[in-house]
């Protein structure tokens, strides 16, 4: 099998891409309101008298194997002395905001992924001579200085190594890809650490002999596409070390969601219930970022959730957003918002997981289907059966 080279139409844009993303957030917030909480374990997150799951944890907690998403119980049996304290959402949007401020202080162009972590495009900035790296020095101080938290920031010539390179050095760290480094510094990067690539798609790249980026090039492109679909092309060029993704774009985006998956399989109602706040919240942040983002773009037609099973069978449920009392395209109010999905989400779930059955559960995911002109598809979809 002969490897591949790189086609000549296709380069990467000259970007200076800056990825910053808050220290394990919710848990540094807790341990800023709380300074006896400092030195100790702490996770913030579902008890573990109930059926919970970790939003996060400080890295205290790390050492003893403690991450997101991993079960309360799980978690308590790691570490006995786990400190766990309830999710406060209102109090990280209140940070997350303050943070945004900051980045608008250096470019317009910002695109926040979650109430922690965002994407700045500093290619056109006069800041700092225009140097990317002294920038994200700069903010990372100037979050410091606001809020008394550290992020970790990412420098490169695009959102793929930026993102990368903001983990690179967690926490509190600052690591910088230079344009002459990105061939060589995506040829070596283990397959799991890039974005899009969880632990089961890891594992399958493991077994096809994919253990770095660079190991697709040992590969002819037909082979990459029979057994990763549309996500071949991205991880062609990402091979590379070329995105020529820009900040603030969604390409042609038919859906705006948010998923998780699970450590550890959810076996009950209850526990998918556990989720759906946070679930909300974030689908919620989400919308109305886009909607800021986008005011004469597509608009949502549908509401969905989503689930996989332990056997990684996906189901969806959908219902028409008309009958829905959710005021999206001017929502000032991100908590009524959140409320009203909140309701939504819980018959949602119900219904599907009685209809399937009730299998393990190993990703939740919610969302809205949007489209360009909601008239028009809802006509189109007019014989369709919707609840
Ligand atoms: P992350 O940035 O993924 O994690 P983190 O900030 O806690 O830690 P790190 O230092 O590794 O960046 O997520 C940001 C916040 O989002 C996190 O503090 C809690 C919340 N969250 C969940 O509620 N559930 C999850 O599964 C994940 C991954 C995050
Ligand atoms: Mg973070």
């Amino acid at each position: 099998m002969g490897a591949f080279q790189l086609p000549s139409q296709i380069t990467q844009k000259n970007q200076k891409i800056i990825h910053v993303d808050m220290d394990c957030f919710f848990a540094a917030v807790e341990m800023l309101d709380n300074p006896e909480l400092k030195d100790k374990a702490v996770a913030v997150g579902g008890s573990p008298n109930g059926r919970g799951v970790l939003c996060t944890a400080n890295y205290e907690a790390r050492k003893f194997g403690i991450r997101s998403a991993m079960s309360s119980v799980e978690a308590l049996k790691k570490c006995p002395h786990l400190i766990f304290i309830r999710p406060r959402s209102s109090r990280y949007k209140e940070i997350s905001d303050q943070i945004k401020e900051i980045f608008h202080t250096y470019t317009d162009k910002v695109e926040p992924l979650s109430l922690d972590e965002a994407f700045l495009d500093v290619t056109n900035s006069s800041d700092c001579q225009g140097s990317a790296t002294l920038i994200a020095e700069k903010i990372k101080n100037d979050i410091f200085q606001k809020t008394g938290l550290t992020a970790s920031a990412g420098v490169a010539p695009n959102k793929f190594l930026a993102k990368v390179a903001s983990d690179w050095k967690k926490p509190n760290g600052l690591f910088v890809i230079n344009p002459h480094e990105t061939a060589q510094f995506a040829k070596e990067l283990p397959i799991g650490l890039v974005p899009g690539i969880g632990k089961v798609t890891e594992k399958k790249c493991h077994s096809l002999g994919l253990r770095t980026l660079g190991d697709v090039h040992h590969y002819p492109y037909s082979w990459l596409e029979s057994h990763f679909g549309k996500f071949a092309g991205s991880l062609y060029s990402k091979s590379f070390g070329i995105d020529n993704r820009t900040v603030g774009s969604n390409g042609s985006r038919k859906s705006l969601g948010c998923e998780e998956t699970y450590h550890s399989d959810l076996m009950s109602y209850s526990e998918i219930e556990d989720r759906l706040p946070f679930l909300a919240e974030e689908l919620s942040f989400r919308t109305n970022h886009y909607f800021n983002k986008n005011p004469d773009g597509p608009r949502p037609i549908k509401i969905y959730v989503k689930v996989k099973t332990n056997e990684f069978n996906l189901h969806t449920y959908e219902k028409l957003l008309r009958h829905i009392p959710l005021k999206l395209d001017n929502e000032r109010d991100l908590i009524e918002t959140s409320k009203v999905l909140l309701d939504n989400f819980h018959n949602m779930f119900q219904d599907l997981y009685n209809k399937i059955d009730s299998p393990p559960l190993r990703l939740l995911g919610v969302g809205f289907r949007i489209a360009a002109n909601p008239h028009q598809e809802i006509e189109r979809m007019g014989q369709l059966r919707l609840l």
